[in-house]
């Protein structure tokens, strides 16, 4: 079988060929912390703002269940543990993925992998979608177009589940660790515009230590925007 070596993230894993979004069920049961629910394909896979995540067979598409005892500053930080823990599953797999603020990993400049957190009382959904050996959307990009040849998908289901675990460990020691982490993984220093309430262009200079993205405007004003509900543009 799997034989994980996590201690938190996979002690239980339920599968479906196919469901509606696995961040949903994940929502709706009652598990214990580090459940995964995973399936071969999803039928309402949802992106933030209630954008829709294509998800066929071939992806990975999956959700962990956590209930982390930390202040509830440090619960955006999650996003990251997700982003680092797929470019660390990537990298494994000889590919180079960078962060884009806040929860895209791109591999030359095309999404490979979104992250939609959720949280639900005591229980946050870590919901992750990365493409393997489909068919990436327009503007996308699979693991197999960058290898030119399909990967495992149980290989990759693993690896991501131990590269999560050993993050989470981080996270509830010191969830700065992951802004930081992150911070080394995110594209930095380009032009962006940023949509949300209104439209605000500059230059995504850094992240501060709560993880918000330092905006430096053409007048040399110094903007910090919140994780919630904006979206990024390169420019
Ligand atoms: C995301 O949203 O990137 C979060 C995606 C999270 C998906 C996982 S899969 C398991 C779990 N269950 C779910 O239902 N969701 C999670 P956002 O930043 O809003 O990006 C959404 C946008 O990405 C869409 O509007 C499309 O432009 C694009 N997109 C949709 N499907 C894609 C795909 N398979 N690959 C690349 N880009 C995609």
């Amino acid at each position: 079988m799997l034989s994980l070596k996590t201690s938190i993230i996979g002690k239980k894993v339920i599968y479906y060929q196919e469901i509606s979004s696995t961040n949903d069920v994940a929502k709706s049961l009652d598990v214990e912390e580090g459940t995964v629910i995973v399936a071969d394909r999803q039928t309402k896979g949802r992106g933030r703002l209630n954008r829709k995540w294509i998800s066929p067979e071939g992806g990975l598409w999956l959700s962990v269940v956590l209930k982390p005892k930390v202040a509830p500053q440090d619960i955006p930080k999650i996003v990251f543990l997700g982003a680092i823990g797929v470019v660390r599953t990537l990298e494994e797999l000889s590919i180079p993925g960078r962060i884009k603020w806040p929860n895209d990993v791109l591999v030359n400049f095309r999404k490979i992998s979104g992250i939609l957190t959720e949280k639900v009382g005591e229980k946050v959904i870590l919901g992750i979608g990365i493409n393997v050996n489909n068919d990436a959307p327009e503007n996308g990009i699979a693991v197999k177009d960058v290898l030119g040849k399909e990967v495992s998908l149980v290989h990759v289901f693993k690896i991501l589940l131990e590269n999560l675990d050993e993050l989470y460990e981080i996270y509830l020691k010191s969830p700065g660790t992951i802004v930081e982490l992150a911070r080394e993984l995110m594209i930095l220093n380009v032009p962006v515009k940023v949509l949300g309430n209104g439209e605000v262009v500059g230059i995504a200079e850094d992240i501060d230590e709560d993880g918000r993205l330092v905006l430096r405007l053409g007048n040399g004003e110094i903007r910090k925007i919140i994780y919630g509900d904006v979206s990024l543009r390169f420019l």
